[in-house]
């Protein structure tokens, strides 16, 4: 996709279209069409950025690191003309060679391997929440019963941050993720209280706050044996309290809203319980809780016939090449026949989401807890989308179930 000598013979396809309008936001499919339509890589003129909505085109430049880089900043601030608003993160905004002693002391953190021992413990815990939720009925909302209820229990106190004070975490989280998009309404809106929430958050990460034997103690314990410095520790903790909870509310949210808008696949869940991890990333390619990321071109690059000038940002659609129907069949369609690996809902390459065996862990447990007790699903009301420049949310979800 890149030649030593760029050339470009066509004039960019450019949009006045917004992508983090409230509209787009709440219904993007229209314009993921039209943005794949348009082109490999179009201008999206009302920001001066551009932006990759094909699956082949978008998971290539996710695995060109050094062409597309993440430390200038993955949201749509350059770092480099312009001061973040908190210190970047060691992973996600960084790039090799800073970022590898960080990602290699995470993944092994939160690996397969380590979270064997986690696995029966968060399937009790699921059954328990399940078991509480049917007492209180049949009828719910999903969103703060099960998709905010599940992760709140269980993944703090696996990090190994106290309890007082954890209402911080999914505001904070809100905001982390909008503040990747422009300064509009959603970003207004958070400002004013991200000081608490920040403020808060970062206290978390120091080594006298985290219980020993989690995530957290796990991470102070690589600073100790040198595989990191005691300065990199804290903002280490801080990409867990930044990435792991926002991201698999919705990730479990997306997962409940398929199945209970596609009977078959529950019927076939019940079937066969050993689907659920299919239908967990599944549920990431169909909703992809995060949609969007930023890269930064480090030269020109040249991208199918259009040139891509040296340090331009480049909006990485990751919603709409998993709905890309070059690559996936009938794609809107929650269909756990079909083999979603390869969708790019955890992105590709060296950035790909280290916490994803945590959240499958997690969205599995629950799942798995609901198939052992419910025979159906429905929604008996419209569920109502939670906007987020990035993330693809749910505010509310009515949902009934009826007893096995
Ligand atoms: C981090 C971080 C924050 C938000 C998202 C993310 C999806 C990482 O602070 O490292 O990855």
């Amino acid at each position: 996709m890149t030649t030593s000598t760029p050339t470009a013979s066509t004039a960019i396809p450019t949009t006045d279209e917004d992508p983090f309008s409230a509209a787009v936001l709440a219904d993007p499919l229209p314009f993921q069409h039209r943005l794949r339509e348009a082109g490999e890589v179009v201008l999206l003129e009302r920001y001066g950025v551009y932006a990759m909505g094909r699956y082949d085109t978008v998971r290539a430049a996710l695995l060109d690191w050094q062409g597309f880089e993440s430390s200038a900043g993955v949201g749509i601030t350059d770092f480099r003309t312009e001061a973040p608003w908190r210190p970047p993160s060691l992973l996600l905004e960084a790039d090799p060679p800073h970022h590898d002693a960080p990602r290699a002391v995470l993944s092994r953190i939160l690996g397969p391997r380590a979270l064997r021992e986690l696995a029966p413990r968060w399937q009790a815990d699921a059954d328990r929440l399940v078991d509480e939720v049917l007492e209180q009925g049949t009828e719910f909302d999903a969103v703060t019963s099960l998709a905010e209820a599940f992760p709140l229990r269980v993944f703090p106190d696996a990090v190994g941050i106290p309890e007082e004070g954890r209402r911080h975490l999914l505001p904070y989280g809100d905001h982390l993720f909008n503040s990747f998009g422009p300064e509009n309404f959603l970003v207004q809106h958070g400002a004013p209280h991200i000081g608490e929430h920040a403020g808060w958050v970062n206290e978390q990460c120091a080594r006298e706050k985290i219980a020993d034997g989690g995530f957290g103690d796990a991470i102070w314990s690589a600073a100790d044996r040198g595989d990191i410095t005691p300065a990199q520790a804290p903002l280490i903790v801080r990409s867990l309290l930044s990435a792991g909870v926002d991201t698999t509310v919705h990730a479990i949210g997306a997962v409940l809203h398929a199945f209970a808008t596609h009977p078959d696949a529950w019927a076939m869940l019940r079937e066969d319980p050993a689907l659920a991890r299919v239908a967990f990333d599944e549920a990431i390619r169909l909703e992809a809780p995060v949609q969007t990321f930023f890269r930064t071109t480090t030269r020109d690059i040249v991208v199918g016939d259009v040139l891509i000038p040296d340090r331009r940002k480049i909006l990485m659609f990751l919603g709409s090449a998993n709905h890309d129907p070059r690559r996936w069949p009938d794609p809107q369609r929650f269909d756990l026949t079909r083999d979603p690996s390869g969708h790019v809902g955890f992105g590709m390459g060296i950035h790909q989401c280290v916490g994803q065996h945590v959240a499958r862990l997690e969205a599995v447990s629950l799942v798995t807890a609901l198939a052992r007790r419910v025979e159906s699903i429905e929604l008996i009301g419209e569920p109502e989308r939670h906007l987020n420049n990035t993330l693809r949310a749910w505010e509310t979800m009515p949902m009934r179930v009826e007893l096995s």
